[in-house]
């Protein structure tokens, strides 16, 4: 029997939320059905060659999910998308929705350790993937997850697809039967947590909440039928996908442009052609951007908002953006649990730079700032973020302890993040309670790490930590000692490498240690020796450099 995949609010929420109008019943599959009548002859995506109107997306999305369905893939299994920023994407994942199958939406830089992880924990049936990208071969990998994760009994290949099932192939089948509405209060989709504790959760989030989401979204980040959306992130993250994102883009009536890469020298030639009007980005991304805009020959005058998330986008770049590149700065903090928070584009200048903006619904997001007894603390001062509201999930699926961990009992989420609130309910992230680096936005869980580095013969015990990187944000740090005589640091790189996980995962950094700090009582919690580490390495660096 497969584990029920759902989201749940407690009926008196679930009314309120409907009573004011946030859950409209609304599907994915309504939606796009109603934007393909109202918007049939506007081009809905660009994506390499390809530009696909309304109707197209629409008409691809409907020989997607009898291909589908054609393949014995049943509305409620679930497929494991692994896809870069191509149209199909989009076809693909409307696809799914509008068979009711539901994507369970991994990253292009997940590797088989990850993605085994989800294709069981999801209880995945089937396997969607490109033929190749950026170097890396995914037919290859569908071959090993294949034979690792026998449930999963078909794999789609977006491109030449082998000896796999041809996604372009999928138009030989007979059309699309009439397929049961859904209901709205059902998952449409599965988001990956950014794993603060050992492995990635998985974040059911249903039609009406992801909806909201977007549709709330959409006014705050001046979306209308004219704007450009650049899918320059990979888009199968929440905030390219739903903060607009894509899917804001599609909601709203507006283009969609996918690029390959979010690098200046594809993502500006793009902007030009395109007329781009907004794009979102990591902070290590637009502190790139910056530097190459005033060197560009192509014209990025289309360019009206730029959004920055994902990680704290640091004051003195913040004031940057208006000048260098023309266009108003959009701060936006968000996760894939729900909670997203925007600066408005006619806030004043010190909020655009100085903070990470206010949650989507003034009305309903319930946002508290406790300290670590559990008491309100004063505006303006530090302390744990919680929230719950109508696209805030009240649980992960199926993990009862991350469940215990994450959750209050009256179903607040608690972020992991130390924020302090200015007046008008603007948050200013500070830092983080939880153990997780953020580098250049990917979260990196440091038990993940450490538990695939306690697995080499020559470390006797290891701890991951977080160091601030000029570039990245964040950078990751491994601690090792090792048993016996230490092994290279790049040897045990290129030994993390053959784990097959995702490269950010790789420690950017390794420092061996003869032993960890213990205390007078003894063992210290891993929480505080990470945090013992991270300062010394820190104090060193800087005494390196001739800082106080
Ligand atoms: C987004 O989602 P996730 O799930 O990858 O990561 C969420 C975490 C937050 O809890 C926070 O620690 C950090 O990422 N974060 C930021 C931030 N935006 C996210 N920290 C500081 N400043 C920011 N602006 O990263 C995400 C999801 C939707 C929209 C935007 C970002």
């Amino acid at each position: 029997m497969t584990k029920k995949l759902e989201q749940v609010w407690p009926q008196d929420f679930a009314e309120r939320y409907r009573q004011r109008g946030y859950w409209t019943g609304e599907t994915f599959r309504t939606m796009l059905a109603a934007r393909a009548q109202e918007y049939g002859d506007a081009i809905a995506v660009v994506g390499g060659d390809q530009r696909w109107t309304y109707t197209e997306l629409a008409q691809r999305a409907d020989v997607a999910a009898a291909g589908f369905l054609a393949l014995g893939l049943k509305p409620g299994d679930r497929v494991i998308v692994q896809l870069p920023n191509i149209a199909e994407f989009l076809s693909v994942t409307f696809g799914l929705m509008r068979a009711n199958i539901i994507p369970v939406f991994t990253l292009p830089a997940h590797r088989l350790t990850e993605i085994t992880h989800f294709a069981r924990k999801s209880e995945a049936v089937a396997y969607v993937v490109a033929d190749k990208w950026d170097g890396f071969e995914y037919r290859t990998l569908a071959d090993s997850v294949m034979a690792e994760v026998p449930a999963i009994q078909h794999s789609i290949v977006v491109g030449d697809a082998g000896h796999h099932t041809a996604f372009n192939d999928f138009a030989a089948n007979p059309p699309l039967l009439p397929v049961e509405d859904v209901d709205p209060a059902s998952v449409a989709l599965v988001q990956i947590s950014g794993g603060s504790t050992g492995l990635s959760k998985l974040i059911p989030r249903t039609h009406n909440d992801y909806l909201y989401s977007i549709r709330a979204s959409n006014p705050l980040c001046g979306i209308t039928p004219d704007s450009v959306y650049l899918g320059a992130l990979p888009v199968a993250h929440n905030f390219p996908m739903s903060s607009p994102g894509i899917f804001g883009a599609i909601y709203g009536g507006a283009r969609v442009v996918m690029a390959p890469s979010p690098a200046p020298d594809t993502a500006f030639p793009l902007i030009e052609r395109e007329k781009v009007t907004i794009t979102g980005l990591v902070p290590p991304l637009a502190l790139l951007w910056l530097q190459a805009a005033p060197k560009t020959g192509h014209n990025l005058s289309s360019l009206e908002v730029l959004q920055v998330g994902g990680a704290k986008f640091m004051a003195e770049a913040a004031k940057r953006v208006r000048p260098v590149l023309g266009c108003t700065l959009q701060q936006v903090f968000g996760m894939a649990e729900g909670l997203v928070n925007y600066t408005r584009l006619d806030d004043p200048e010190d909020i655009i730079t100085d903070t990470q903006g206010r949650a989507i619904c003034t009305e309903d997001d319930e946002v508290l700032i406790l300290d670590d007894q559990g008491n309100a603390v004063p505006e303006g001062e530090a302390g744990n973020l919680l929230t719950r509201g109508p696209y805030t999930i009240r649980g992960y699926h199926d993990d009862a302890a991350a469940n215990a961990r994450s959750f209050t009992e009256d179903g607040f989420y608690r972020t992991g993040d130390v924020v302090k609130r200015l007046p008008g309910g603007y948050l200013v992230v500070q830092g983080r309670a939880t153990d997780h680096i953020n580098r250049a936005g990917e979260k990196i869980s440091a038990e993940e790490v450490e538990d695939h580095l306690l697995a080499h013969p020559q470390i006797f015990d290891a701890a991951v930590v977080s160091i601030p990187d000029d570039f990245l944000g964040e950078r990751s740090c491994a601690f090792i000692i090792p048993d016996g005589e230490a092994p290279k640091a790049a040897s045990v790189k290129g030994w993390m490498r053959k784990r097959d996980i995702a490269a950010f995962k790789i420690p950017d950094q390794i420092v061996f240690v003869d032993e960890f700090v213990t205390t007078a009582v003894g063992k210290i919690s891993r929480k505080e020796l990470r945090a013992t580490l991270r300062a010394r390495l820190i104090e060193e660096e800087a005494a390196k450099k001739g800082q106080p």
